[in-house]
């Protein structure tokens, strides 16, 4: 082959200029060979996921393009503009590591010059981690998901399911699951290539949220804990469950990943870690509490209203209707200084013979220094969660059946021990409900009460449910 050299102004630098390249096209056994010369990339990074659509501006893509290299590795789609101008999109990078990596503008001629002009940004999965049972939804981001066709996905070896293109820069997959726990490479694949992301996923299992976080001494509370899925056959085994170290009185797998765990009685007071324990796998809840069951004078029967004026329209429960039944209350206050555990604790009144009125939900919790209150019925608005914040809740029979002349509460701990007891007689006005004196008092004398507008600091309210008697909260 004949050659010549010469300078071409807009050539790179390693121009080459040839005569008599056969076949090269069809106006003259003569053909110019230059390389292209890359000047802008924009943008200039992108995910290692690939995907990303590259403008690059320079000389020569007119003379023959052939693909565009991102270390030596082919880009997509490129399209041509002009001699000054193409786009492409990025390839995966195989080993999934961040760099800046050398693009080079290939043409039949040969390659052109190469600048270190693109730099592939880490992915980061969310989340990172969860359980071996597989089930967890993870996102995976990156660009140009909506070219690039539908991808596959795999943690380690095993494929993930129900893997979707949501958006152009987001994709989403189910992880499988897994033999083994641990941190695995995941592997995307799509019509862009292969990227290996290292370690980008860790099947480990976790609690993610135990409900309520503490329970009485004299056990029976069952709790709610929820973790990010274990390994097990939940049909056929389950994961024991330990406070420190004690195993549970009963578990019951509500689904996969939540478990419904009765607390044993006899645990120590305090904070405990709860263990929940797979064949694989134990997950540790470090925010557990222990609380010393409750006994007379930790509470007190504070107020109650036995005869409420619905001809004034009363309406205690701030339902919007003034109704004789529903709108009956108990407020217990807690005095122990700590949170208490009220979990099926009953309430019973006395006359005209001693009912069973109102059985607490499991689980029931009153905070420090807060209070509870108990309605007949109806809809009590305005108190907070119905649960956990413990602030109202309605009789589960219905009614607290209050004689308005004369009866008797009792408060009933889980073992049928009585732990605070009220009793009133055929003298309780329908102006104002009955309070103890002073305020969120104890007093072992079940008789003494005083009508709340008489009660000291009273400040001109006739009842207050879930407050003191000037109406400001318990704190
Ligand atoms: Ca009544
Ligand atoms: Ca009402
Ligand atoms: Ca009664
Ligand atoms: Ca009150």
């Amino acid at each position: 082959m004949n050659a010549l050299s010469r300078t071409l102004a807009a050539a790179a630098v390693t121009a080459v200029v040839a005569l008599g390249v056969t076949g090269c096209n069809n106006r003259s056994d003569r053909a110019i060979l230059v390389t292209a010369r890359v000047d802008t990339v924009n943008p200039a990074n992108g995910p290692v996921t690939g995907g990303t659509l590259v403008t690059i501006t320079g000389a020569n893509f007119d003379f023959g393009t052939t693909a565009v290299l991102f270390d030596g590795v082919a880009g997509f789609d490129v399209n041509v503009i002009n001699g000054n101008t193409l786009t492409v999109r990025t390839p995966l990078k195989l080993d999934g590591t961040a760099e800046t990596v050398d693009i080079i503008v290939a043409s039949n001629f040969g390659s052109g010059d190469s600048i270190d002009a693109f730099t592939f940004d880490a992915v980061v999965l969310n989340p990172t981690i969860g359980g071996s049972g597989g089930g967890t939804v993870v996102e995976i981001p990156g660009a140009g998901f909506n070219a690039g066709g539908q991808p596959i996905v795999l943690f380690g070896a095993d494929q993930a399911a129900n893997v979707a293109v949501i958006s152009d820069v987001l994709v989403r997959a189910t992880t499988p699951a897994v033999a083994n726990n641990g941190a695995v490479d995941v592997t995307f694949i799509n019509r862009f290539g292969r990227v290996d992301l290292p370690n980008a996923f860790d099947f480990d299992v976790a609690v993610e949220s135990v409900v309520p976080d503490l329970a009485s001494d004299a056990g029976n509370t069952v709790i709610t804990i929820v973790t990010n899925g274990f390994n097990e056959d939940f049909t056929v085994t389950l994961p024991a469950v330990e406070f420190g170290g004690t195993p549970a009185a009963a578990v019951l797998a509500v689904a996969a990943n939540e478990l419904d765990v009765t607390v044993p009685a006899g645990l120590a007071v305090g904070a405990l870690d709860i263990d929940v324990i797979g064949a694989n796998d134990t997950a540790t809840f470090a925010g557990f509490e222990s609380v010393a069951a409750v006994t007379v004078g930790d509470v007190v029967i504070n107020e109650f209203y036995a005869n409420v004026n619905t001809g004034s329209l009363e309406d205690p429960n701030n339902d919007g209707v003034s109704d004789e039944t529903d709108d009956e209350y108990i407020e217990i206050v807690n005095l122990t200084g700590g949170p208490i555990d009220l979990s099926d604790f009953v309430i019973q009144d006395q006359l005209a013979a001693v009912t069973d009125r109102h059985v607490f939900p499991n689980p029931t919790t009153i905070p420090t220094d807060g209070c509870i209150v108990i309605f007949g019925g109806g809809n009590p608005t305005g108190f907070g969660n119905l649960h956990e914040d413990a602030h109202a809740q309605t009789a589960s029979t219905g009614t607290l059946g209050l004689n308005n002349g004369g009866d008797g509460i009792n408060l009933l701990d889980i073992n049928g021990v009585l732990v605070e007891e009220a009793t009133y007689g055929a003298g309780v006005p329908d102006a104002a409900s009955q309070n103890r004196d002073p305020d969120g008092q104890f007093n072992a004398d079940p008789t003494a009460f005083v009508d709340h507008d008489v009660a000291n600091n009273f400040n001109g309210n006739f009842f207050s449910p879930g407050l003191r008697v000037d109406q400001t909260p318990f704190p």
